[in-house]
């Protein structure tokens, strides 16, 4: 297992790599080219000079999260070849810069989607937070100026603002898609990049829905146990795995994080792992909490020891934290608060392996 953080790129982060290396047990950074626009290729010499960045301050990058798919793929319109193609590509230039695994996400329009970035939890500290009926009331246009303009200048990833401007006409053609033709247009991006994956030994590791149920009548399809199973029978490679999110899959109250953990782990397909504590005030309504099990609604002991007990070799990051400490940051990516989650998970890990000896 190696723990991770997520970085953004090109000065576009209040963290620095520097400060990063000093959180102890951290190893690297996962991170993204996020200017290259979706579907054209990463260049390998941005790709080297990236690396050069991260490796000189100590740090590894063997993660990226992520290159995001193009909507013609999703939609299954026929110019999905060439992004494919270009897919494939930016697999083969991960590769060269010695990049181990690679997350992604297949929602449809949009990426993950909260009503509040600052939600001012009882402690003074701010998180980020999803009530469903607030979701429902707002227009999608709305909830992207939302999440744009409380940003804090940052780019939000998945939220890209040349996206925005489709987004009304995107959700309509999705609207009239069958869920069973999302899961066909998934299947023919698998079967043409895992070979390649498999090739360039890049492990593809997608990320969970987030929220995981349908808004706007948009399909929902990583979402459940249920389905990630079906999602892992499309193409049964193992280099067709799983970013295991706890706080996505934990925002349906349905969903039991440890049980699923010891499947997917068990398998070998669990590939990534973002972990981070949720807590509900109702169903579909909950804030996003600091790590610790006493914070939240999930057992990270449970959840780490899953993943100990099942030979989990992949990464870990702590997914998002609060803002804390009066920290100015990315919603969600500040450094104290992860600095924490890392320190935590690390404690969790070490004991459960102590324990077993
Ligand atoms: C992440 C996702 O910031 C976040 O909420 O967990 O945006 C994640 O990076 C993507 O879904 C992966 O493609
Ligand atoms: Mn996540």
């Amino acid at each position: 297992m190696k723990m991770i953080l997520r970085w953004f790129a090109g000065g576009d982060d209040s963290v620095s790599l520097k400060q990063i290396k000093q959180i102890p047990g951290v190893s690297g950074i996962c991170t993204m080219l996020s200017d290259i626009p979706v579907g054209e290729v990463w260049p390998l010499e941005r790709l080297m000079a990236l690396k050069e960045e991260v490796n000189s301050a100590g740090l590894e990058l063997e993660v990226i999260e992520s290159v995001n798919i193009h909507e013609d793929i999703k939609k299954g319109l026929p110019t999905r070849d060439r992004y494919i193609d270009n897919y494939i590509k930016t697999i083969e230039n991960l590769s060269k810069i010695g990049v181990k695994c690679l997350c992604y996400n297949f929602m449809p329009v949009m990426d993950w989607m909260r009503s509040e970035l600052a939600y001012p939890l009882s402690d003074g500290s701010t998180a980020l937070a999803y009530d469903h009926e607030e979701i429902l009331k707002m227009n999608p246009a709305d909830i992207a100026d939302g999440i744009l303009s409380n940003s804090k200048g940052y780019y939000m990833p998945g939220w890209e603002p040349e996206r925005m401007g489709q987004m009304g006409e995107d959700i309509k053609f999705y609207q009239s898609m069958s869920t069973e033709d999302y899961w066909n247009n998934m299947k023919y991006f698998l079967d043409a990049v895992i070979p390649y994956a498999e090739k360039y030994d890049v492990k593809m590791a997608i990320h969970p829905d987030d929220p995981p149920f349908s808004v706007f009548g948009l399909p929902k399809v990583i979402n459940s146990a249920e389905n990630m199973r079906k999602f892992l029978s499309l193409n049964t490679s193992k280099y067709n795995g799983l970013t295991l999110c706890t706080g996505s899959l934990g925002a349906d109250l349905n969903n039991d994080i440890p049980a699923i953990v010891r499947e997917f782990a068990a398998q070998g397909r669990i590939h990534f792992a973002h972990i981070r504590n949720i807590k509900h005030s109702e169903d579909k309504v909950f804030t996003e909490s600091a790590h610790p099990s006493q914070c939240g609604d999930l057992d990270m002991y449970e959840i780490v020891k899953a993943f100990y007990d099942n030979g989990f070799d992949g990464y870990i990051r702590p997914d998002h934290g609060r803002m804390i400490w009066d920290e100015q940051a990315r919603p969600g990516y500040g450094l104290y608060d992860r600095a924490l989650g890392a320190t935590y998970l690390l404690g969790l890990w070490e004991a459960i392996e102590k324990s077993k000896k």
